[in-house]
């Protein structure tokens, strides 16, 4: 099932004079669009890779997923995120849980600011939850991708740091990765898959 551009919730001036509808269009009917595309073509051409058994160019196109899989869930995010009617405060448990992790809301919202505009180049402030700890945090991203699409929850990972290997497999990362395939305790991957939001 391909991706899609999901339509905005609301207007492309509704969110002046804040934001003003010319970068409102251009980012969302152009910026947005090309994610969406390039996500559908490194889908498309990973399947075409397994089909033809051919990987010799699935770094590129890990690439290409993580860059625009990153570029479309954020923006999907991005654009539920701000609202003609925003504002405010949270309320509730979001409240509840910022004050926990941060102090206050003052303090956190010190934090996002002084964080987004932190960041060297291009990329995103992110408020994030932990699935870990439960805990909320605020992350950078330097640029998105990093080969990362960030909405994701991870299942079974393996750290391919030549640390983790290179006293026994020394450079032949391939033969490790193989035998990692050996000792992949499933039942957790599943728990992990049935527990996933
Ligand atoms: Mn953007």
């Amino acid at each position: 099932m391909a991706h899609e551009l999901p339509p905005l919730d609301y207007p492309y001036n509704a969110l002046e004079p804040h934001i003003d509808e010319a970068t409102m269009k251009l980012h969302h009917d152009m910026h947005h669009a090309a994610y969406v595309a390039g996500l559908n073509n490194a889908e498309a051409k990973l399947a075409q890779a397994r089909e033809a058994k051919d990987f010799s160019l699935v770094k590129h196109w890990e690439r290409e997923l993580a860059f625009h899989g990153a570029g479309h869930f954020l923006h999907c995010i991005f654009w539920k995120n701000m609202s003609p009617n925003g504002g405010g405060k949270p309320q509730g448990s979001l409240l509840e849980q910022i004050r926990r992790d941060f102090g206050d809301y003052e303090s956190f919202t010190a934090q996002f600011k002084a964080a987004a505009t932190a960041v060297e180049g291009s990329g995103w402030a992110l408020l994030v939850k932990n699935s870990m700890t439960g805990k909320l945090e605020i992350l950078t991203s330097e640029k998105h991708q990093n080969l990362s699409q960030w909405v994701v929850a991870p299942l079974l990972v393996l750290d391919v740091w030549e640390h983790a290997y290179y006293l026994k497999y020394q450079n032949r990362r391939a033969a490790y990765v193989e035998a990692f395939f050996n000792v992949i305790n499933w039942t957790d991957v599943q728990q992990r898959f049935d527990n996933a939001a």
